[in-house]
């Protein structure tokens, strides 16, 4: 493979959008275009280089953000093909984080769809230049000009128009230009166009469109802008200049057109990728965690970025890397700046899809990958040995959805363990872990798609069946009123006996609440609950009625009653005990008697005590076309939800609730299901809130027929 030894010459680029709205499709053809295969492969067809994971193919759309090249005279562009459902955003998040460029593509069918604002949201922070690719244009629905309204719409005049369509639909097979001023005219099978001058009926259009678009160019430099007014155009280098910087400093979102499907228009976008994008070492350079510039130079020390980790059923662990500086030959040592364990990259590999290719050296701004190295996770910086390297990690959103999961054969469980661990490693968005409360292995993730390609590949590489469960609610109890028990535990029934009195009054607990009336508090301890809430202890025993050293005793009585609530054996919270009378017996007296005694004692009064079931409530924010709005609150509804409010965010509308986390059980299906993919939601713990009275009833009733039968 060529090597690429000036970083002006290799571009980053990742291709984000909608699902479906031909990402993968285009990233093939791109590399088709650039001479790197033979064939262009097809979704369909299920042959593409970036699509390649069965599942992939099974589902017929991305999971995975792949990478693959192409390259434009002596130019490398490095794609990242990304997936569009946002179960799977954490590829997206962490291949965003190395790539330069944003190309995101627009079905010309739908124009600006709630995913480009979810997307926007991502990127807009990270200050990287962003262009639009209009695609399916030969689509008989397609519709360019409102396309590119809604465009606007969101992102002003930025988003300019660089080429337009002559005829979109069926018969679709020419672009003007305005750059070139020129029409480009595919035939049949698409690539090398045939350049020829613009129809006589497009002429005006087309000049009327270029002026709109120079004077967008115009305004990226104030010394163009003076041309421009005095000249009324600009020269095409003039122009080109202007372009880049306007792409640069994020004036400028170029609108493209294309079919990627039939390699219309393609070559052109790669053709400006490489002329007009900026390399690595003409962005802001990556800085340090204590400030400081890691500048992209082949001249600087060796410092490698891991964005992603992967493995792969035969090649085991694959590390994605950029350098961030300097260069990487194969078979260099470096330092896991974390870890501080040494790493020798005995080869390394540009990746295309699945496809590796050896090579010798990468430069600064670069991609590649290694296999097999051991310390390095997802995030991690080989540098070389005593350098104080820290970059900023990837931030990855916290979990939406969670569901429990059990292996149909309990021998596999163990293994099932191992794998689900191996795919949190690869994929930071997703977690594993054994819940004590639930007494359930949770895993958590973005969506049901998400968690439904874990259990695929617990059954396609590990041969271990499983099935996923409602997760049990974290449900909470406690009181509304205060009660007064007691409670004598005796027992004298032969050898040594047993004998704890307790007298306690439980209270609701609230923050700066006053002293139990009436009682001589001695001393008073407020526990943070590891679960959230707390618990006052209040000790009022007087005149020694119960030995000091027996207090604690109760306590762990009570403790271990408020692990296992009274009403449905969730855990209790926020509840005032005050111990104040009690009696001992001068043998029979112990730890184990008081405990029981307090424990008893704690039960009786708190279910005296008017006590209340607390179930978690999520907020939630769907992001919905104005249509849905309708239909997405009319389900949340429907789950016991409390709408908040509706907000217009931009072109759409926010749906703000309060929902019941046991009625959100397998939203992100039901969302897209009601939506057909046109909605984006959030959804985290927000409160406890009172579970209804009729529900509290029927959830005490279940829990006492399971404690009989036990
Ligand atoms: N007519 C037409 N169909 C296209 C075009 N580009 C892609 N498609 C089709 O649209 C469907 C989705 O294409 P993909 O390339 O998988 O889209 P994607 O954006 O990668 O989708 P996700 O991976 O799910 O995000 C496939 O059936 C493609 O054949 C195009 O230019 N014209
Ligand atoms: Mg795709």
């Amino acid at each position: 493979m060529k090597v690429y030894s000036d970083n002006k010459f290799i571009k980053n680029i990742i291709l984000i959008g909608p699902p479906k709205s031909g990402k993968t499709t285009l990233a093939e053809t791109m590399h088709f275009q650039g001479g790197l295969i033979k064939r262009c492969g097809s979704v369909e067809e299920k042959n593409t280089v970036s699509d390649y994971h069965d599942i992939e193919h099974e589902r017929g759309n991305s999971v995975c953000a792949t990478s693959l090249h192409t390259v434009w005279k002596d130019y490398k562009i490095n794609i990242i093909d990304a997936p569009g459902i946002d179960d799977f955003v954490g590829e997206v998040i962490s291949s965003l984080r190395v790539m330069d460029t944003c190309v995101m593509t627009v079905n010309a069918q739908h124009g600006l769809e709630v995913a480009h604002e979810v997307l926007w949201n991502k990127i807009e922070g990270l200050g990287r230049p962003l262009a639009f690719i209009m695609n399916q244009l030969d689509h008989s629905k397609s519709q360019f000009d409102h396309a590119v309204k809604t465009l606007k719409e969101r992102f002003g005049l930025k988003a300019t128009v660089f080429q337009f369509p002559v005829n979109e639909g069926e018969n679709f097979n020419s672009i003007i230009d305005l750059v070139e001023m020129c029409m480009y005219v595919y035939t049949q099978g698409g690539a090398k166009p045939e350049k020829k001058e613009i129809p006589a009926n497009l002429k005006d259009k087309a000049e009327e469109m270029r002026n709109e678009f120079i004077e967008k160019v115009a305004e990226s430099d104030e010394k163009l802008m003076e041309i421009y007014f005095a000249e009324g155009t600009l020269s095409p280098e003039q122009i080109i200049n202007g372009l880049k910087a306007g792409i640069l400093n994020k004036d400028l979102y170029p609108i493209f057109c294309a079919s990627a499907k039939y390699n219309m228009g393609v070559e052109r976008i790669i053709e400006f990728i490489a002329t007009t994008t900026p390399s690595t070492s003409e962005l802001p350079p990556e800085k340090t965690k204590d400030g400081k510039d890691i500048v992209c130079s082949d001249s600087n020390e060796t410092v490698l970025f891991f964005y992603k980790t992967l493995i792969d059923p035969f090649l085991g662990k694959v590390s994605y890397f950029k350098v961030l500086s300097g260069k990487i030959n194969a078979g260099s040592e470096l330092v896991n700046i974390r870890s501080n364990d040494g790493e020798k990259l005995n080869q390394i590999f540009v990746m295309d899809g699945k496809n590796r290719q050896a090579v010798d050296t990468l430069v600064a701004g670069d991609m590649g990958a290694a296999v097999k190295l051991k310390s390095i996770k997802t995030n991690d910086v080989l540098a070389k040995k005593g350098s104080y390297l820290e970059v900023a990690p990837i931030n990855f959103p916290g979990p939406r959805i969670e569901m429990a999961i059990e292996a149909e054969s309990k021998n596999d469980s163990e293994k099932m363990v191992v794998s689900l661990r191996e795919m949190a490693e690869e994929d930071p968005t997703f977690t594993v872990e054994f819940s004590k409360e639930l007494k359930q292995l949770i895993v958590k993730g973005q969506g049901e798609l998400q968690l439904d390609l874990c259990r695929w590949k617990l059954d396609h590489f590990d041969k271990i069946k499983t099935s996923y469960i409602k997760p049990r609610i974290p449900y909470r109890e406690t009181i509304q009123m205060e009660a007064n028990a007691s409670y004598r535990h005796k027992k004298q029934s032969g050898g040594a006996g047993q004998f704890g009195e307790v007298h306690m009054r439980v209270l609701p607990y609230f923050e700066d609440m006053p002293n139990p009336a009436g009682l001589n508090v001695r001393s008073k301890d407020i526990q943070e609950l590891p679960w959230g809430g707390k618990l006052c202890f209040f000790n009022c025993i007087v005149g020694g009625v119960i030995d000091a050293r027996y207090i604690p005793s109760i306590l762990k009585g009570i403790m271990e009653k408020m692990e296992e609530g009274p009403i449905t054996g969730s855990y209790a919270r926020d509840v005032a005990v005050a111990i104040y009378d009690g009696k001992m017996h001068p043998v029979d007296s112990n730890d184990m008697a008081f405990k029981i005694a307090g424990r008893m004692a704690f039960k009786d009064a708190f279910l005296k005590a008017k006590p209340k079931l607390l179930e978690p409530i999520c907020s939630v924010e769907v992001l919905v076309p104005e249509d849905l709005v309708g239909d997405v609150m009319g389900d949340l509804q429907g789950r016991r939800s409390v709408i908040q409010g509706i907000d217009s965010k931009n072109n759409f509308q926010v749906v703000k609730a309060k929902a019941p986390l046991a009625e959100m059980y397998k939203y992100s299906t039901s969302l897209k299901s009601i939506t057909q993919g046109r909605a984006a939601f959030s959804l985290e713990f927000a409160e406890y809130a009172t579970v209804p009275g009729d529900l509290q009833n029927k959830l005490a009733e279940e829990y006492a027929a399971s404690q009989e039968e036990k």
